[in-house]
């Protein structure tokens, strides 16, 4: 065991080196001071839900009021905020987000939703509730809610419709793709190995090797499929939107089960992806857009949500080409005052200049420093979380960005910012002993499940 003053001692690290591509000079990072900066933007954040929109979905930042992604809220932000402030040690945050789960979330609701982001935040949300603090009603609302979105599933292909509805299983929109139809992997799975009933993996199982095995001959995969069909709508293949949480669930589900079958299948994708998408520029290395067919590049196109990927092959080994990946991430936020959308790294231009408080190129540098202990991470990770409490902060919350080149904030802050960007950053700067990577694996919404 480590002493709270050898602790205290470690916590306060000097850093030597410079930080990739930044002109950051040499500098010393408090990690305790760091993470109590993250932990008080999480109660601040937390206050300003609580005051103007307490029970709903999301707070608006801007206009001081809830909202809700459909007719009825289904409490989106405590779910997704729960195990960020039980991990922060925040007993009374964690209990007000709990209170406000058990008193209002009720899934028998004639409403259409969203598979994929119900299944992230709110079964994986859930879950993660039931695991760290053991009360069964977490439990409960898990597997009713997972029995509505069961449905989804009853295609010829074994792949789900992109919704469903909850309280009468009628589908729509045939027309998916890889991350949403196999990012069911790891709460199904959890759920099986929760309840005891097959059900649940097997239908998700199904679904993410009914995309594999429609992988093309040089093993990538496209960007939309018909899933009534199985073929393949757009042909681009690349690692962002609507396909980053296909291959990382394929490597996590076998960290979560030793499924052999996915981590073969992960490592078909790793290698093509390597070949294919993976390139270097001197700003860093970024991963472009190519046809799912020939490999040829069809736009050299990066942006905030591809930044996920250096963390995964971190977490999976390749430490070497996620450091050469994270040069590029830093860049882009760097260069553009923080991480725009989507820009062309190529011509170094923007396309979408938005920034809606994203955490993947934060959590990058959180398994990079896991892996690594240089402390390169804990700078980039510093600039980061700093950049977006200084200029995301509003009088109520934190607001996403409309336009990183002038600033200007929108009226949104995503649950994913407590899930996930506020975990990241937290966890980045904490105790090792907060959280062992040995024995859990986070969902996309960075829901930790225990490695049974
Ligand atoms: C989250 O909901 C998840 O990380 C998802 O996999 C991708 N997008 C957001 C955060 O950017």
């Amino acid at each position: 065991m480590v002493s709270n003053k050898l602790l205290a001692a470690i916590l306060s690290i000097a850093i030597l080196s410079g930080c990739g591509n930044s002109k950051q000079s040499p500098t010393s990072i408090n990690k305790e001071e760091q993470s109590k900066k993250i932990v008080s933007a999480a109660q601040f954040a937390w206050q300003g839900y609580m005051k103007y929109a307490k029970g709903f979905d999301a707070l608006k930042p801007i206009s001081k009021q809830g909202e809700n992604w459909y007719h009825t809220s289904l409490q989106m932000t405590p779910i997704d905020a729960f195990d960020t402030f039980t991990l922060m040690g925040l007993k009374t945050e964690a209990d007000e987000a709990k209170d406000l789960i058990f008193s209002n979330l009720n899934f028998d609701i004639d409403m259409d939703i969203q598979l994929f982001e119900i299944n992230i935040r709110l079964l994986g949300g859930l879950l993660s509730a039931y695991e760290l603090d053991g009360d069964k009603r977490f439990l409960t609302l898990a597997e009713d809610l997972c029995k509505r979105l069961l449905p989804a599933f009853k295609t010829s292909t074994g792949m789900p419709y992109r919704y469903v509805n909850l309280k009468t299983g009628a589908l729509r929109d045939s027309l998916n793709n890889p991350a949403e139809i196999g990012t069911c992997l790891l709460e199904f799975c959890k759920l099986t190995q929760l309840t005891g009933d097959s059900t649940y993996y097997k239908v998700a199982k199904n679904a993410v090797m009914a995309i594999y095995k429609r992988r093309s001959s040089i093993d990538l995969v496209g960007t939309i499929i018909d899933v009534t069909t199985g073929e393949w709508k757009k042909p681009e293949c690349q690692i962002g939107a609507r396909l980053d949480s296909y291959f990382e669930y394929l490597y996590k589900n076998w960290l979560l089960t030793g499924d052999k079958e996915c981590y073969d299948a992960w490592e078909t994708h790793r290698k093509a992806i390597e070949k294919y998408l993976i390139t270097d520029t001197p700003n860093g290395t970024f991963l472009t857009r190519v046809d799912m067919n020939t490999g040829k590049e069809t736009r050299s196109l990066y942006g905030a949500l591809d930044a996920f990927y250096a963390g995964l092959l971190a977490l999976s080994g390749d430490v070497p080409t996620a450091q050469k990946i994270q040069e590029g991430n830093f860049y882009m936020w760097t260069r553009f005052n923080i991480e725009p959308e989507v820009f062309d790294f190529k011509k170094d231009s923007i396309l979408y200049p938005s920034y809606p408080l994203r955490p993947e190129n934060i959590e990058s540098c959180f398994y990079l420093y896991r892996k690594t202990n240089d402390p390169k991470y804990l700078a980039m990770g510093k600039r980061m979380s700093d950049d977006i409490i200084d200029k995301c902060k509003t009088n109520a919350g934190f607001g996403a960005v409309k336009n990183v080149t002038t600033l200007e904030l929108d009226d949104s802050m995503e649950s994913f910012f407590f899930a996930e960007t506020l975990k990241y950053s937290y966890l980045l700067f904490a105790s090792e002993d907060k959280l062992d990577l040995e024995k859990l694996v986070f969902n996309t919404e960075a829901h930790p499940l225990k490695i049974q």
